[in-house]
């Protein structure tokens, strides 16, 4: 027969309170015994308390952010297990609480030796009673060599398979020698730190680590009575933990819910993350094992500041399934002479966040050519001179464009647009071109440009390219983009590479044309020579199409004729 059961918080140690950080659970999902239900964080330690029956959740008591403590319902299940029915009231035995937790107070990171009286003395810090667990990793050290660390402040942080914590020290002093490194496997005992204690400083030493309240038996059907801890301090752990006890992830692989990735960060850095209102599901880590650091919360927040969104690209690791990078250095610049702020432009801003995701995220290859257009030049001054009194001036930009055009119809891959597996190929020749503007870079689309001439599209260009420097662009006459020129001829540089407009797969960039001795097989010829650099999302293009591409754009600016062909 089923029955309904409330799964109450264990016992939680010293602590009166703690807050639900994360619900892991929702009506309706199937869980099963020892599975976590919820996070709870405390201010020096986050942990998962664990469900101390299985069953189908019926009602969810509880909040992220509610205050909870020992006995506090979670949640009632329905469960169909006759035995269930004895685990109805008690409060789930603290042996499955999940985790091992840091020692409530600095008790437990002990002074290994005390400080001789009148004299500053040199103490080992060690590892306090870390409850249930052999060893932990040290994850974070949060003090250097020269710190001067006060008594219960925070001097690594460790972590278990299931939580976090900071270890805190036993007194003040000076850091005289750090004993652990990141990624070392630490137990009870073990030194943190030598610390340099003025006699006056110096706290009662103890001379052994408190030793760990008694673990209760897993699935104890009545409250287990906490064995008080002989901690000289009066504190005990939060929690311990049957020697039984299943690993998350094993207790989420039974379950009937998906695996979760919580982000991976400790409680100190989870709470200046919940203060900034910063989701750190979207932080990338640098620490180790793509931990999050305090850094990393800040450099998030700059960015987001920075961009007036979101971060978009979260890293995945080291192991070869991702990136990921440093955290942004931080310097005071003022250190090294005069500086003064300016805000970047809305623009710079927006730009700025596509260009970097576009950056980042495309596979970028840049072909280099370089086009003989002595004789379109010339073409171009007599066009222009012709139409003197016109207010179109035609400048390589226009035949670029219409160039590309050409291109794109031969290579149709390059008028293009990933999505997921797909190629979408465009039957359409819209094309964007790079307007530098007080304000920063836009892109204006022209359209349609197949059936357009050269002098449309150049009085187009310089219509939009003057509404771009007066910031005068609707959205509509900057989006349908199949391919982008970016033409920095009219200022300079002999190559670069062009950024991808993405969702595009390639970018013309053009330098400044300038004459050079080219060999016609029976001497060297002045020619006028325009560097072509062709970036492309080598996704999609690989490099012999792209020099294929760029190698039929030379030749139709060499002889314009062959457009038409
Ligand atoms: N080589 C030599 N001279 C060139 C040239 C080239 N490749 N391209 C243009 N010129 C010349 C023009 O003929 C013109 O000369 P005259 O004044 O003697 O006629 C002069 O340079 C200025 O041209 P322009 O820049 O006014 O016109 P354009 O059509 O070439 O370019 C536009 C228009 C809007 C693309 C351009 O003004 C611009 O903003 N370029 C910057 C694009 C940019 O910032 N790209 C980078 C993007 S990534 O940060």
């Amino acid at each position: 027969m089923s029955k309904t059961i409330e799964i109450k918080v264990p016992d939680i140690g010293d602590f009166d309170e703690v807050e639900v950080i994360e619900v892991l659970v929702a009506v309706g999902d199937t869980i099963t015994a020892e599975q976590s239900l919820i996070t709870v964080e405390s201010d020096k330690a986050s942990m998962e308390i664990p469900a101390s029956a299985g069953g189908v959740v019926k009602v969810v008591s509880i909040k992220v952010g509610d205050k909870v403590q020992e006995g506090s319902v979670i949640l009632e299940v329905e469960s169909d297990k006759a035995d269930a029915a004895a685990q109805d009231t008690a409060p789930a035995a603290p042996a499955q609480a999940a985790a091992p937790e840091a020692p409530a107070k600095p008790a437990a990171a002990t002074a290994a030796a005390p400080a001789p009286a009148g004299a500053s003395s040199t103490q080992g810090v060690v590892v306090p009673d870390i409850g249930d667990f052999d060893e932990v990793e040290v994850i974070e050290i949060l003090v250097a060599v020269g710190d001067t660390v006060t008594a219960e402040q925070s001097l690594i942080t460790v972590e278990s398979d299931k939580a976090s914590m900071e270890i805190p020290s036993s007194a003040g002093g000076v850091v005289k020698a750090v004993a652990v490194k990141l990624g070392d496997k630490i137990g009870q005992g073990a030194k943190i730190l030598d610390l340099e204690v003025a006699e006056s400083s110096s706290p009662a030493p103890a001379p052994t680590p408190a030793p760990a309240p008694q673990a209760a038996p897993a699935a104890a059907p009545a409250p287990a009575a906490p064995a008080p801890a002989a901690d000289p301090d009066g504190a005990k752990a939060l929690a311990s933990t049957p020697p039984s006890r299943v690993s998350p992830t094993a207790a989420f692989a039974d379950a009937d819910v998906p695996l979760r990735n919580l982000p991976h960060a400790s409680p100190s850095v989870r709470k200046f993350a919940r203060e900034l209102g910063v989701d750190l599901t979207r932080v990338m880590g640098s620490g180790p094992k793509n931990r999050i650091t305090l850094d990393d919360v800040r450099a998030h927040v700059k960015q987001a500041l920075a961009t007036g969104g979101p971060i978009p690209v979260s890293g995945v690791g080291s192991d070869g399934s991702g990136f990921s990078v440093l955290g942004w250095p931080k310097v005071d610049f003022k250190k090294f002479g005069e500086i003064e702020t300016r805000p970047l432009s809305r623009i710079k801003k927006i730009s700025g966040a596509n260009l970097h995701r576009n950056w980042v995220m495309i596979p970028h290859v840049t072909n280099n050519e370089a086009a003989d257009i002595t004789e379109l030049e010339a073409f171009r001054k007599q066009l222009n001179a012709e139409n003197k009194k016109s207010d179109i001036k035609v400048t390589m930009l226009a035949f670029l464009i219409k160039a590309v055009v050409a291109g794109l119809k031969k290579f149709p891959d390059f008028n293009a647009s990933l999505d997921g597996d797909n190629l979408i190929l465009k039957h359409y020749y819209h094309i964007g071109f790079a307007a530098d503007t007080p304000n920063g870079l836009v892109v204006p689309v022209i359209r349609d440009v197949d059936t357009k001439g050269i002098l449309d599209i150049a009085k187009e260009t310089s219509d939009l390219a003057a509404m771009a420097r007066d910031g005068k662009l609707s959205p509509s006459q900057m989006q349908g983009g199949c391919f982008s020129i970016s033409s920095l001829g009219g200022i300079g540089g002999t190559d670069f590479t062009p950024i991808i407009n993405a969702p595009e797969v390639a970018i013309l960039g053009v330098s400044r044309s300038s004459m050079q001795p080219v060999w016609d097989g029976g001497a060297f010829q002045p020619r006028l020579m325009l560097p072509l650099s062709l970036s492309y999302d080598h996704r999609v293009i690989d490099g012999a199409s792209a020099a294929r591409f760029n190698a039929y754009l030379a030749s139709l600016l060499a002889d314009f004729r062959r457009i038409v062909l």
